[in-house]
């Protein structure tokens, strides 16, 4: 960290300008210092840059090398360069007043020839990283490791057919909880991306369950050993890199919890593009959480419906922020979580202005999202035509349903008599679209 130094970005602070603006470097919504109920936007909000894509992210496809080119990438060896990468990472956190940031083990220090030398490179890096978060006052959203980049981890890491390799995720998934506690990370993420199959053919999906839910449980266990007291969270994604993933979507992940008895140690980190790629809404994801009380944080992007692929977009769609913003309130917020931008640049756009540029649009609609969603949840409209459509369950038989003290008997009974046939009602979907637009425009 060296002080007196030229900026590595020539962009100012991002700064509040409000909606009139039309500065693409300015916020027009997220104004951090804003309070709402007794606390800030920030506080809210709780905004992570996810330093895979931002300071990792070369815009490299399958079919060919990144065009994003960022001067501090050349130097000497590796560890150094990772240094300088991280106080150029820590500007742009600050520039953009992110309050915390997030990372796998391996985007931040090299890896090395063997596993003894990228603990090496993971501390000395770690070292750093704790100096410029008490330089900045930047705060670990979560840490993570990356089981899924390095060929040995091809065929998974806690689902791997070979024990060699089970053995040696555990022990880089350990140190990466080490860093993690280090660093005072409020939560740790698993994300299970080669924790599936290609082929049923070759895999025996019992025995790989059984592995990922013993994997796991050593994670709580160690958690205790090291007082790592932040929360742990499934990251679902049905597919991509393999053919099926294990934690599939939140409904999957909630059954494989409850199966293993790990249920109350993990919550869900919900992307919204990996929930469009499973067939839900972004929405469905989180009151799928919510009822089970395990909505835990978001990595906030969005995907594209004609490529189909975890594209990690920025997104801008406010009516789709707006509708998750009311379900995350009603269920009470993020706790420990917030909304991680796992999200990164199009390969084509390639000016170091651009990163600002996009997380700025991002913050800004989530801001928007929130404040929109706050006056749907404070006028409760939708709330109340909820709350009237099922309040034949509020008294009566239906109360009675409800607290399980009637059976068939009875209800048939009840219908043959006085009841009768039901009356049909109408649900009303275009009158509350047309409603919600009321908000939104
Ligand atoms: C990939 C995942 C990944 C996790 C962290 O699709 O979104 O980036 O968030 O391992
Ligand atoms: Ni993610
Ligand atoms: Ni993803």
């Amino acid at each position: 960290m060296k002080k007196n130094r030229k900026p590595y970005f020539s962009v100012p602070a991002a700064a509040y300008e409000g909606p009139q603006s039309r500065n693409p470097l300015a916020f027009r919504h997220y104004n951090p210092q804003e309070s709402f109920d007794g606390k800030t936007l920030e506080e809210h909000m709780r905004f992570s840059i996810a330093y895979w894509h931002a300071f990792r992210g070369t815009g490299a496809d399958p079919f060919g090398p990144g065009p994003i080119v960022r001067p501090w990438e050349a130097g000497r060896d590796p560890v150094s360069v990772a240094k300088v990468r991280m106080d150029a990472a820590f500007e742009f956190f600050t520039k953009i007043r992110a309050p915390f940031w997030a990372f796998h083990d391996r985007d931040i220090a090299p890896e090395g020839k063997t596993l003894a030398e990228s603990n090496r490179n993971l501390a000395a890096i770690v070292a750093h990283a704790k100096q410029l978060q008490k330089a900045t006052g930047v705060k670990l959203l979560w840490g993570t490791a990356n089981l899924f980049s390095n060929p040995r981890y091809m065929c998974g890491a806690s689902t791997n057919p070979d024990a060699h390799v089970f053995a040696y995720a555990a022990a880089q998934v350990k140190k990466a909880m080490e860093a993690t506690v280090e660093l005072g990370g409020e939560n740790y993420v698993f994300w299970g991306g080669r924790e599936g199959y290609q082929t049923l053919l070759n895999t025996n999906l019992k025995r790989e369950q059984d592995h990922l839910a013993a994997f796991l449980h050593m994670a709580v266990d160690y958690a205790k050993e090291i007082g790592f007291k932040g929360q742990f969270l499934i990251e679902p994604k049905p597919k991509e890199p393999t053919k099926h993933q294990y934690d599939f979507d939140v409904a999957s992940g909630i059954a494989f919890l409850r199966t293993y008895g790990l249920e109350k140690h993990f919550k869900f980190n919900i992307e919204t593009n990996h929930a469009t790629l499973a067939g839900h809404s972004f929405q469905h994801e989180i009151e799928v959480a919510a009822s089970a009380k395990a909505l835990g944080s978001i990595d906030a992007n969005a995907g594209d419906l004609l490529l189909g692929w975890d594209t990690d977009q920025f997104n801008t769609d406010v009516k789709e922020l707006t509708l998750a913003m009311v379900s995350i309130l009603k269920a009470g917020g993020l706790g420990s979580g917030g909304f991680n931008f796992d999200a990164k640049l199009r390969r084509e756009s390639i000016d170091a202005e651009d990163l600002f540029i996009a997380h700025i649009g991002g913050m800004d609609a989530y801001a928007l999202a929130f404040k929109t969603a706050r006056t749907i949840l404070k006028e409760g409209k939708f709330e109340q035509f909820v709350a009237d459509r099922y309040a034949s369950f509020d008294s009566g038989y239906g109360k009675e349903i409800e607290k399980k003290k009637v059976g068939f008997a009875e209800l048939e009974k009840l219908v043959l008599g006085k009841l009768g046939e039901p009356k049909p009602r109408s649900g009303k979907q275009e009158y509350l679209e047309n409603l919600l637009n009321t908000y939104l425009h």
